[in-house]
């Protein structure tokens, strides 16, 4: 016996002939000693080495079929696709035959197929991020039991009168289509299950396993898709464990990836889900910067669970792809970037509204989930929010109101500001409990508080755009008439949710006790659903005829979490909240 090929042949004792005599004296003593015994204790110990051996080889093919399990399965329910000279998907070669070769090998294994699913990679990644199926214990006071029996309201006139397609219109008693993909129950199911709603998830996912089709031959805007089905359909997953999400989020994310099929890293604005193609928006050649920087928390998420970099790498690049150009004014970036050239529109409005919020929202959040390990995330919304501090961050007269205003054409100050950017007050008292500046605390509650102004209107209800006055004069803010519309946007309960979660100061959840009484008054529609309003100042109410699935997936959402009194419900250091309030967990890289 030698110890190694170059070993010049030591024994491995000091005395191989002695090692030698010892082993044949123990062996002719213990086959003397086995003679000498009666016919049953034979048996006895010929039992007992046989189970001791058996057990060892189930042990050996547990690991090993743990191992075989845990390698990440590419996405085989396609042909495989080329995009940015990446190969996207496809079946992998001889699948059947790998499969058996696996089989065969883990032969031991072959008679519990539920140990098997419960070894699939998917299911252990979403163990592994969120433990056993999340349980919700329901509302634990009467404000909470308000607004699950809103959610009910509105879930019952979707139900009676826009079942299965995007949109109730409660005032008509009909819906409207969009993408065409049931989006108020795939928006709405994650806050059903939080708000332990046991028949209404049970009615969604029924819905979605047996109805939801992406064979459309129809346009749809890969963003809004992206965050709202595909968001919606993960979080579900999350909460649930129930596999049959993620194969639809799969197969959806799959048809989504059309986006980059563009000569740039940024993605069109627009796929069809039949075709796989993507293309410009219909109003013109640019991409929205919150667009494209918005769907990275969804795709990552997709690929942790399926095992299929691709939609983590493509969106990432997206997003590396900006950091990279970067943008002027110190971090801030105008709305608009080219899907052709992958370059931004010069001269563009810089906001924190519409078409860019998200941008924002994003930078922090993806460090979030990645758990805090990717700096130059950090580093740039660090950036960003001095910038916006600098640039945007203004106050009004008489009453000095915060707000964030915004730079037209990249240049000229606009003190506008939309009801959208009421995020930004989650965003940075999040960020403040993270690391960032106390600052940054100071201007959430600011900017909270003037959120909360902008409800003081007739109707209790907040408009989708707010003027401010900066000047000596008598009001700070007003609202033009064509702003004056409200579609029950969550934004400002959103901010008042993470403030209060912070903060626990009450006087958070008496702005969102007011706002849900506002809803419950003026949007109510008895037959069913609510109706976002024409003008907020006028308490006779004007309806616009439509209840967006926001209402269900975010506003309610945000309103029963921001009015438990349990707040280690989904607690911020486990969950990250998508930009449509859906909640998917923090990993650890
Ligand atoms: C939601 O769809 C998302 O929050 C998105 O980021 C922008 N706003 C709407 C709701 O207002």
């Amino acid at each position: 016996m030698r110890l190694s090929r170059d070993d010049p042949g030591l024994p491995l004792y000091h005395n191989e002939n002695n090692r030698n005599q010892t082993l044949r004296r123990i062996r002719t003593r213990a086959r003397f000693w086995f003679a000498q015994r009666s016919t049953g204790v034979k048996i006895g110990l010929l039992f007992l080495i046989g189970f001791l051996l058996f057990g060892l080889l189930k042990i050996c093919s547990r690991a090993i079929t743990t191992d075989v399990h845990q390698m990440a399965v590419p996405n085989q329910n396609q042909d495989p696709i080329i995009i940015n000279e990446q190969i996207i998907g496809g079946k992998p070669e001889n699948p059947k035959e790998d499969d058996e070769r696996v089989n065969d090998d883990m032969a031991v294994e072959m008679d519990n197929r539920q140990s098997d699913a419960e070894n699939s990679p998917a299911h252990k990644q979403a163990h592994r991020a969120t433990g056993k199926s999340v349980k919700f214990n329901g509302p634990d006071n009467e404000r909470q039991k308000a607004v699950v029996k809103a959610f009910q309201h509105a879930w019952l006139g979707y139900k009676k009168y826009a079942w299965g397609h995007d949109t109730l219109k409660p005032v008509s008693k009909s819906y409207s289509d969009w993408f065409d993909t049931g989006l108020t129950i795939v928006d709405g199911l994650d806050t059903a299950l939080i708000m332990g709603l046991e028949e209404e998830a049970a009615e969604a996912t029924e819905w979605i396993q047996n109805k939801l089709t992406f064979e459309k031959d129809r346009m749809v805007n890969f963003f809004e898709c992206t965050i709202r089905v595909l968001g919606g359909m993960m979080s579900a997953f999350y909460l649930t464990g129930n596999e049959m999400f993620l194969e639809k989020s799969v197969d959806l994310g799959d048809r989504l990836l059309s986006a980059f099929k563009s000569p740039s890293p940024i993605p069109f604005s627009d796929v069809n889900l039949l075709k796989r193609t993507g293309t410009n928006p219909q109003w013109g050649s640019d991409s929205s910067l919150s667009e494209v920087t918005t769907v990275q928390l969804e795709y990552r998420a997709l690929s942790r669970a399926s095992g299929n970099s691709t939609y983590e790498d493509l969106s990432f690049n997206v997003s590396q792809h900006i950091h990279k150009i970067g943008c002027d004014h110190e971090g801030l970036c105008g709305m608009f970037i080219n899907a052709n050239t992958g370059t931004f529109k010069k001269g563009a409005t810089i906001t924190f509204g519409a078409r860019s919020d998200s941008y924002y929202e994003y930078l922090f959040k993806q460090w979030i989930q990645t758990g805090k390990t990717i700096d130059w995330l950090k580093d740039d919304y660090g950036k960003a929010m001095a910038a916006m501090e600098k640039y945007l961050y203004r106050n009004s007269e008489p009453n000095k109101m915060f707000f964030i205003g915004e730079l037209l054409s990249g240049e000229t100050y606009s003190p506008k500001m939309d009801h959208l950017v009421c995020f930004i007050a989650g965003t940075l008292s999040q960020g403040s409990q993270n690391g960032f500046p106390r600052k940054h605390m100071d201007m959430a509650e600011k900017i909270g508080e003037t959120c909360h102004n902008m409800y003081d209107n007739p109707t209790g209800l907040g408009p989708e755009i707010a003027h401010f006055n900066m000047i000596p004069g008598k009001e700070d803010l007003y609202v033009k008439p064509l702003d004056a519309h409200c579609l029950l946007r969550p934004e400002a309960i959103e901010g008042w949710f993470y403030l209060y979660r912070f903060t626990g100061n009450k006087k958070y959840q008496e702005w969102g006790w007011a706002a849900f009484q506002a809803i419950e008054k003026y949007a109510r529609i008895s037959t069913g659903g609510y109706s976002s309003i024409s003008n907020v100042k006028k308490i006779n109410v004007q309806y616009r005829d439509s209840m967006e699935s926001f209402l269900l997936g975010e506003t309610f959402k945000y309103l029963y979490l921001l009015l438990g009194d349990d707040q280690t419900v989904l607690p911020l250091d486990k969950w990250v909240f998508t930009t449509e309030g859906h909640p998917l967990p923090i990993y650890d890289h």
